[in-house]
């Protein structure tokens, strides 16, 4: 069921502490942590806590929470000190597009001057 953990699913498993990671942000919603494989020296995902395979499943299941994720996403920028210099969000959705984890999520890149522009 659409929010229901997946026990499959790598990112549930870091919500529900059973895979380690560097969490920079939390709510009641969403948890922020680090990408293990950063693409940029600022490269953090902010998630849902509940299932959701990608972003637009997200939006329909749960408005309230797709828009945290922004809010979120602006809110660590501004941490990251990564507003003046800019940043990319990226949610890839499905295979095709390179979406590797079928659990929401958003890509925040930034803090470098080689950013790719995926135009
Ligand atoms: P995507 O390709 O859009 O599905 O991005 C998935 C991202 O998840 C990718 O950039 C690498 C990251 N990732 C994969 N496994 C882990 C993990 O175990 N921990 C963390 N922190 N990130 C992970």
């Amino acid at each position: 069921m659409a929010g229901e953990p997946q026990s499959d699913c790598l990112f549930c498993k870091i919500v529900a502490g059973q895979i380690p990671a560097t969490v920079l942000r939390e709510t009641d919603g969403t948890l922020t942590f680090r990408d293990i494989n950063p693409q940029a020296p600022t490269h953090v995902l902010v998630i849902p806590k509940a299932h959701y395979a990608n972003a637009a499943d997200l939006a329909a299941g749960d408005p309230a929470v797709a828009a945290e994720l922004l809010t979120e996403a602006g809110e660590v920028a501004a941490d990251e000190k990564i507003v003046e210099s800019g940043y990319r969000l990226i949610f890839n959705t499905g295979a095709g597009a390179g979406q590797t984890v079928f659990h929401a999520h958003v890509h925040v890149l930034g803090g470098g001057t080689s950013l790719q522009h995926p135009g």
